[in-house]
């Protein structure tokens, strides 16, 4: 899987997405970026957080967006899979660990501003990891994601099963551990539904608690 650099400037609206029911994407806490817990590092050290790790969380599933903002709250944002080797180092712990599934930050530009030629169809060219804002590769291009071959309908990745359904579009990448018997792979899933998550330090929040709180050692 080769990384997609393509850095999304204008994805920066998705900080203003509008969210259901009036909830927002929340900025960091800088009291908890410093109590941060961090399980491991990767080989970038980088700090994750696997949320079934840590005792309060144990056996607690969240929806995407509550999951991003317990990660953002502390200087870090659900993880994104932008190289292999990560993809791989991530779904390791998931099948250690026994894991059903997680949340990732993953999603489908389906909003104001996601009308960009680049990003059409949607569908195929329109999904990017929300914490880093930068673009997967295509659907189409099966070497270089990691899609299921297969799912609740039979069909590849991304499928929108729920939403063919008659439920909700799914808009949300999560990682399923061999759920549909078909391997440890990406799978696109509607974002109410709760899931343990990982969360994955982010340079831009720890930036800025370090900017404006020059005496705390985040
Ligand atoms: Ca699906």
């Amino acid at each position: 899987m080769k990384t997609s650099v393509l850095v999304l400037a204008a994805l920066a609206v998705v900080a203003q997405a509008q969210f259901p029911n009036g909830r927002i994407l929340e900025p960091p806490v800088p009291s908890l970026c410093v109590q941060r817990n961090i399980h491991e590092r990767y080989a970038d050290n980088k700090g994750y957080f696997f949320s079934w790790r840590d005792p309060a969380l144990r056996g607690v599933e969240e929806d995407w967006l509550s999951a991003r903002n317990y990660c953002r709250q502390r200087c870090m944002d659900l993880v994104s899979l932008e190289t292999s080797d990560e993809n791989e180092w991530v779904k390791a712990r998931i099948v250690q660990d026994k894991i059903k599934y997680i949340w990732t930050s993953g999603r489908l530009c389906d909003f104001k501003g996601c009308n960009r030629p680049d990003l059409l169809p949607n569908e195929i060219n329109g999904w990017f990891w929300t914490a880093e804002l930068q673009k997967l590769a295509p659907t189409t291009n099966r070497q270089q994601n990691d899609w299921s071959e297969g799912g609740g309908i039979g069909k590849p990745q991304p499928d929108n099963r729920e939403l063919i359904q008659g439920g909700a579009s799914e808009h949300c990448v999560a990682i399923l551990n061999n759920f549909y018997n078909d391997g440890v792979h990406w799978h696109d899933v509607a974002c109410h539904h709760r899931k343990p998550f990982v969360c994955e330090e982010n340079d831009a929040l720890l930036k800025y608690v370090r900017y404006t709180n020059p005496n705390l050692r985040v």
